[in-house]
Parts: C-alpha cells; sequence; structure tokens
C-alpha cells in the first residue's frame, strides 16, 4: 500500500529542469480500477440507450474495458463517436463521476503536484480530458502542441501542471506520448488551428528543438507523466490490439489566476452567459471550465467537495461561451502551407 509522499528534490529538479517527469509508481494500479470500472458502466449505459432506440444491435457485452469500445466503434462510427462523445460532454469533462473526482484529489497524486509546484494551496481544474484512443482508427491522434497554446496569453509564464494518468499501460505500440524536453522555459510558439480532430497543431519547424529529440512518455498504469504547459508533446498512432485509455489532469497554485469562487451566474435566454461574466473572469487561464481548491492548508474549510466539484462543472458546461482558444491562433496549418507554398 503506498502512502501520499512528496517527489523527491531530485525528481523536482528533474521536472524544472526537463520540462517532464515520469513517475511509474505514483498509484496502486487498484487505485485506479473504480474509475475505470466506472467508464465501463458508463459505456455500457449509453450502448444500451443507443440499443433500446434500434440505433445499435450488438452490444458486445463479453468485451473488456480495453476492448468494447473498439468493437462498438467498429460496428458504427457513428455510434462509437456517440458514446465517446457522452463520455468527453461538451467541453470534453462530460464524465465526472465521484470516480473520477477521487482521482483528480487522490491525496498520492496531489502530494506530488504539490511538492511541483511548492505549495500546498493547489487548483485543479475542469480543463481534464480522457482519451480512450481505438486502435488503428487514427482518432485520439494528437499533433504537437504546448498546452498553453489552449489557455490565455496572459497565463503562458504561469505553472500549470499537466498529469497524464494511463489507465492501461502506455507503450509506443498503443501510442503513447512524445515529448520534446529542456524547451518549456521558451516562448508559447506558434499554433495553428485545423489539426485532426480540430487539435491545435505546432508546424515541425516552428518547434523550439529538433522533433527528433523528443523522448517517448512510456508508462505504466499506476504511473503519472508530469509536464509543464509549455513543453511540446504529442501522441502517436495505437497500432495494438487494445484501447489506449488515459486522462489528463490540470494543477496549479492558488496563486494563479483562476476562477475559484467565480460563478457563471448570468445567462441569455439561450444558456450563454453575459459578456459581461467573462470579461470578469478573463483572469482564468481557461475562463469556460470550473476551476475548484483541492488543497489548502491555509483554508482547508474551502477545499472542494465532490458534490461542490459536480455542481460546478455543470454549471460552467451549461453556461456556453464564445471563448474558444482558437481564436488566439486563427490561421489554420493548411492556409499557411498554401500561402507559403509547403
Ligand atoms: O493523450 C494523448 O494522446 C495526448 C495528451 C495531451 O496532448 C495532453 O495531455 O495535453
Amino acid at each position: 500500500m503506498l502512502t501520499p509522499t512528496p517527489l523527491s528534490p531530485a525528481q523536482c529538479h528533474f521536472f524544472h529542469e526537463q520540462g517532464y517527469l515520469i513517475v511509474p509508481d505514483v498509484f496502486d494500479p487498484a487505485d485506479l480500477e473504480p474509475v475505470r470500472q466506472e467508464l465501463h458502466r458508463e459505456i455500457a449505459k449509453k450502448a444500451a440507450a443507443l440499443h433500446a432506440d434500434g440505433q445499435l444491435q450488438n452490444l458486445h457485452e463479453e468485451l473488456g474495458f480495453d476492448q468494447r469500445l473498439t468493437a462498438l466503434h467498429l460496428d458504427s462510427k457513428e455510434n462509437g463517436d456517440a458514446i465517446i462523445r457522452h463520455l468527453e460532454g461538451l467541453r470534453g469533462g462530460g464524465f465526472h463521476a465521484p470516480e473520477m473526482f477521487d482521482v483528480i484529489a487522490h491525496p498520492k497524486l496531489v502530494a506530488k503536484v504539490s511538492s511541483l509546484l511548492a505549495t500546498e494551496e493547489v487548483v485543479a481544474s475542469s480543463v481534464y480530458r480522457i482519451r480512450p484512443k481505438l486502435p488503428n482508427s487514427g482518432r485520439g491522434v494528437v499533433p504537437w502542441h504546448q498546452d498553453s497554446g489552449y489557455f490565455s496569453e496572459h497565463c503562458d509564464t504561469q505553472l500549470i501542471i499537466t498529469c497524464w494518468v494511463p489507465l492501461v499501460d502506455a507503450t509506443v505500440e498503443n501510442g503513447c506520448m512524445q515529448i520534446l524536453p529542456k524547451v518549456h522555459g521558451g516562448k508559447v510558439v506558434k499554433h495553428y488551428t485545423g489539426g485532426n480532430a480540430g487539435f491545435l497543431v505546432i508546424k515541425d519547424e516552428d518547434l523550439p528543438d529538433d522533433p527528433r529529440k523528443a523522448i517517448t512518455a512510456a508508462c505504466p498504469r499506476g504511473g503519472v507523466v508530469f509536464m509543464t504547459n509549455r513543453t511540446p508533446h504529442c501522441s502517436t498512432p495505437n497500432t495494438s490490439d487494445h484501447i489506449r485509455w488515459s486522462i489528463d489532469l490540470r494543477y496549479q497554485s492558488a496563486e494563479t489566476p483562476s476562477n475559484v469562487g467565480l460563478e457563471p451566474a448570468a445567462h441569455d435566454a439561450e444558456g450563454r452567459a453575459e459578456p459581461r461574466f467573462y470579461e470578469k473572469v478573463a483572469v482564468a487561464c481557461y475562463p469556460p471550465e470550473a476551476d475548484f481548491l483541492v488543497s489548502s492548508k491555509l483554508h482547508p474549510e474551502l477545499v472542494t467537495t465532490y458534490a461542490e466539484y459536480a455542481r460546478r462543472r455543470e454549471l460552467y458546461d451549461r453556461t456556453k461561451s464564445d471563448f474558444s482558444a482558437y481564436k488566439r491562433w486563427r490561421e489554420s496549418a493548411e492556409a499557411a502551407g498554401a500561402r507559403t507554398g509547403h
């Protein structure tokens, strides 16, 4: 049984020098079993609903967590995508069951994040993603980017930590991440719109270093890949026979701009937040999604409970907004290629 321990000074040093750190044993694999099982139940629930509507014939009930979505997607891309969208929700964090919150607020993870941020006042955000990368489908392949490419510019020099948590062993074969080390101290480089599945993308020639210097971030289940918001990374296709499930979570110091304590209270008739609201919370690094406190020595009474996390998430999700990171990057890679003749 692993108890919550901070990272060692050598691990913190490595992270700050390299821009990433892979720790193979943050969790016992058993700690991740509840979230795996709940995701599996959610897939079953959505598949059953499509079946009841007459849209899906074979439920593939005999298949496990690492296989079932592939079979459903192979039978019907439409149904598979509907199930994935159901998990992702409006902005990627639709799945917010208690089992998910238990991973986000897990003392073993928060202790490690806290040592990297050098504070016990830690804010997590709803900017987390659940990624079922299906075998041989191209879905879930993520182009080169820095997470800051998605955030507001005024947070470029802040530290926002991505914790990439594989729910199966992540390997080269099933499409783990590639990370460009030692360049996270530089600028947020130019990102283009129009990457596959709407992802932002950095062109190879704009990367701060030769992509051949990238490290392969294989990581066993139970491990975590920690990265900074300016660490360039991408992920490769899944050529294995199983789904590469992962979740990526984000944390920052409570001193970094956030929308903790702010609510998107004012909506117009269509549920859109009044522009004034977004002007007011433009201080948050990613205004449309709810931030919440997961650790505090100064104000332990303010640490967010599951009920409050769910309420804030749902409220923000219902609040449609025009805020979109890609507005920061208006040009598509394709258009830029055509313009320069590449
Ligand atoms: O999971 C992947 O394949 C990519 C993850 C990623 O880009 C991220 O966590 O920012």
